[in-house]
C-alpha cells in the first residue's frame, strides 16, 4: 500500500539549517534553534549548566508527571470518562520551561494541549481532567493560581493574554503574561491581532509558540510559507527567538529572559519552541492517515525530551534508576488520587451550557436553552447527556 502521509506531506523533520540568518534591531534568528543540550543529554559546546541541581530535578520531576497524567487521561477517555483528550506527550520541555521560568504573579494562558504548563504554574489537575469531562468547574480557576482557563479556540488565547498584560502595564505592576499556542494558531487572526496590538502597546507579553510539525492533519509547511515561525515577530516589531523546545534548559532560559524584558518594559517576544508532536492530535484523530512512521520513529527515538534532560542527570550524577523507579512508582499514586476525585464529579447537564455566560441570560440565550431543551426531550435519550 502507498505511504500516503509520505506521498502528500513533506513531514516534519529536524531543522536544517536556514538559508540566511536574519538580524533587526531586537532580534537575531540563528540558523539553528538555541539550544544548550544536544538530544543525548550532553551539553552543547562551550555552554555551562548554570541551572541548580534543585531546579534541574524540578523540571525532571514536572516532565515525568506530565507524561504519566498524558497516559492516564488518554485511558480515562478511552473508558469514557471524558468526552475527548488532546496529548502532550513530545511537548513537556516547551511547556515545563516555559512555565517554570514565570513568577507566581505573572499570568499563564494557554489551550486545550497545554495542560502540563497549566499544573506546573498551580492550576489542580482536576481542572484538566473537569476540562475535558466538559464540566464548567474547570474553568472556576482558585483566586490564588494565576492561570487563565485553558482555551479551545484556535489562538483566541493570545489576545486574552495580551489585554491583561496591557492591564497590568497600565496598573503599573511588575509581572507579566505568557501564552502558548501552536504553530496552527499562527494563520488565525487572533494571533496577528494579538501580536500587534502587543507590539504596539510594548506589552509585557511572551507568547511560546510551540511548533509541534502538525495542525491536525496539516503540516507546518503547508501552514505558511515562512522559513520560521519565530521571524514572524519582525512585522510586529518585536523581539523573536528561535528554540528547541525539546530541550527544557534551553526554552527556560530564554523564556525566562523574555518575561524578564517584559517586566522592565522592553516589550514583548515570540519564541518559537520547535519540538514534535508524539501522540495523536486528539483521541478521535489518527496520525496514521496523515504522517509517516519513520518520522514518528525519528523523533521518538533520537528527540525525547525526557530523555535529553534525564540523560544529561545521568552524566551529571544527579540521577539514577532507584530514583526513577521511585519517583514514578510516587507520581502514579498522586495522579491516582486526583483522578479518583475528579470522576466522581458527575458530568453537566446540558443546560450548563448557558449557566455562565452572562450573569443575567439574553433573550436569546433564553429560547436557545428551551430549544435545546425540548430537542433533547424528544430525543431518545431524555434530557440527560451523553
Ligand atoms: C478558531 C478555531 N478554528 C478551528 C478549530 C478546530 N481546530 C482544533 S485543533 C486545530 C489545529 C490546531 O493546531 P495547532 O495550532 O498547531 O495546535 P496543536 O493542536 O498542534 O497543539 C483546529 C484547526 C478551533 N478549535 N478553533
Amino acid at each position: 500500500m502507498a505511504n500516503t502521509a509520505q506521498e502528500q506531506n513533506e513531514g516534519f523533520q529536524p531543522p536544517q539549517p536556514m538559508q540566511q540568518t536574519l538580524q533587526t534591531a531586537s532580534s537575531t534568528y540563528f540558523s539553528q534553534p538555541f539550544s544548550v543540550l544536544a538530544p543525548d543529554g550532553t551539553p552543547q559546546p562551550g555552554i555551562q549548566i548554570e541551572e541548580s541541581a534543585d531546579l534541574l530535578l524540578k523540571m525532571y520531576r514536572w516532565m515525568v508527571y506530565g507524561r504519566i497524567f498524558d497516559a492516564r487521561l488518554l485511558n480515562l477517555q478511552r473508558q469514557g470518562r471524558m468526552f475527548t483528550y488532546a496529548p502532550i506527550i513530545g511537548q513537556e520541555a516547551a511547556q515545563i520551561g516555559s512555565s517554570l521560568a514565570l513568577r507566581q504573579e505573572d499570568w499563564l494562558f494557554g489551550s486545550y494541549r497545554d495542560g502540563l504548563a497549566c499544573v506546573a504554574h498551580g492550576l489542580p489537575l482536576e481542572h484538566v481532567i473537569l476540562f475535558f469531562r466538559g464540566h464548567p468547574k474547570a474553568m472556576m480557576v482558585p483566586p490564588d493560581v494565576n492561570v487563565f482557563g485553558q482555551q479551545i479556540g484556535i489562538a483566541e488565547q493570545i489576545p486574552h493574554a495580551v489585554g491583561v498584560a496591557w492591564g497590568m502595564q497600565l496598573r503599573k505592576q511588575r509581572s507579566a503574561t505568557l501564552a502558548l499556542c501552536g504553530d496552527g494558531a499562527t494563520s488565525e487572526g487572533a494571533f496577528h491581532e494579538g501580536l500587534n496590538f502587543a507590539g504596539v502597546l510594548k506589552a509585557p507579553f511572551v507568547l511560546v509558540c510551540q511548533n509541534n510539525g502538525w495542525a491536525i492533519s496539516v503540516p507546518r509547511t503547508k501552514q505558511t510559507a515562512s522559513e520560521t515561525l519565530a521571524q514572524k515577530a519582525i512585522a510586529y516589531g518585536i523581539a523573536g527567538r528561535y528554540v528547541d523546545g525539546n530541550d527544557v534548559i534551553a526554552m527556560y532560559r530564554e523564556v525566562r529572559a523574555a518575561l524578564e524584558r517584559a517586566r522592565n518594559g522592553e516589550g514583548p517576544t515570540l519564541i518559537e519552541a520547535v519540538t514534535y508532536r508524539l501522540g495523536a492530535h486528539s483521541a478521535s484523530d489518527d496520525p496514521k492517515r496523515y504522517r509517516s512512521d519513520a518520522e514518528l520513529t525519528m523523533w521518538q527515538d533520537e528527540r525525547d525530551p525526557l530523555a535529553r534532560l534525564h540523560g544529561y542527570l545521568l552524566h551529571a550524577g544527579l540521577w539514577d534508576e532507584q530514583r526513577q523507579q521511585q519517583l514514578e512508582a510516587e507520581l502514579r499514586d498522586e495522579i491516582t488520587h486526583v483522578i479518583s476525585n475528579a470522576v466522581m464529579e458527575s458530568f453537566p447537564e446540558p443546560e450548563a451550557l448557558f449557566d455562565y455566560v452572562y450573569a443575567t441570560p439574553t433573550q436569546t440565550q433564553v429560547e436557545q436553552r428551551q430549544a435545546l431543551f425540548a430537542t433533547l426531550q424528544s430525543s431518545k435519550k431524555g434530557v440527560r447527556f451523553p
